[in-house]
């Protein structure tokens, strides 16, 4: 049997978006779930890009394309993933990369799945400074903030975000999620934070705890 996933990964680093939807299409036709499509083809192609790039197998360049196709991919799959009862609110969410971090697709992600879920979120984009995160849930008064980040060298943004919230005395007001490649759920617990995701279904999930 053919691998679709296999094919899907390949696909997505050679950057062959045209291919990347056609299998997409063929597999939701198929009836998977879009979450499998994204965590079995999509997610594990982006690994295997950090992979080679960190290898110097490919470069910047290499690796701005492969995430322009995987983007293409979650775009198409976005319309699957919502509720059918467009009535639903669950709550609401606030999330963001932190500052210094550009890496964005998995904080879509899991931002398309808690809106299919039913919550109403507020995306603060990437790169967003402390300050930004504060001033909206002292705004929107969200029941929980997610914070995305991927790289190593802007993680520590995260506690710095948290403590920010604490100052403002705003912290019992809200729940904090974390989630990204280099987060663990034990350095999330020793920052503050209330919950961690591994991927966006886990996000999911501990937002629905939260809100209740
Ligand atoms: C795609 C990519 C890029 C794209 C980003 C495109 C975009 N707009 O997002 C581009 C090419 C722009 C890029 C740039 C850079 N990148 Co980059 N990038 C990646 C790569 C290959 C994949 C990331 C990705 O999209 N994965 C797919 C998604 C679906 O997975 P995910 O993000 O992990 O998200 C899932 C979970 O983590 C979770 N999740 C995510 N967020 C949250 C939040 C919450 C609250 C929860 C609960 C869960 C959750 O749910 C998601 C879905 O399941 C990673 C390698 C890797 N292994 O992650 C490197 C990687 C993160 N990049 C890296 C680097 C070094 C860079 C650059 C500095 C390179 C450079 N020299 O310029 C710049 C960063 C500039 C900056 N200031 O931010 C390094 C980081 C190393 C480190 N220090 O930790 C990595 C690890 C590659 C490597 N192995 O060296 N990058």
């Amino acid at each position: 049997m053919k691998d679709v996933y296999a094919e899907l990964r390949n696909a997505v680093q050679a950057g062959e978006e045209e291919k990347v939807k056609e299998l997409i299409t063929q597999t939701l036709d198929g009836g998977t779930p879009p979450v499998e499509i994204i965590e079995k083809g999509l997610r594990p192609a982006m690994e295997e890009v950090g992979k080679k790039f960190e290898t110097l197998e490919i470069f910047l360049p290499e690796m701005i394309m492969a995430a322009d196709t995987m983007a293409a991919g979650v775009e198409l799959l976005q319309p699957h993933m919502s509720v059918d009862d467009t009535s639903k609110n669950l709550g609401t969410v606030v999330i963001g990369t932190v500052q210094g971090d550009v890496h964005r697709i998995g904080k879509d992600i899991v931002r398309i799945m808690l809106e299919g879920s039913g919550f109403k979120v507020f995306d603060m984009g990437h790169d967003v400074p402390d300050e930004a995160f504060i001033q909206k849930i002292k705004e929107v008064k969200p029941r929980v903030l997610g914070l995305s980040t991927l790289m190593t060298t802007t993680m520590q943004n995260i506690p710095r975000v948290i403590e920010g919230i604490k100052a403002e005395n705003i912290r019992k007001d809200v729940r904090i999620i974390v989630g990204g490649a280099p987060v663990l759920p034990e350095w999330a617990d020793a920052v503050g934070a209330d919950g961690y995701g591994k991927t966006a279904v886990d996000a999911v999930n501990i937002t629905k705890k939260f809100s209740r």
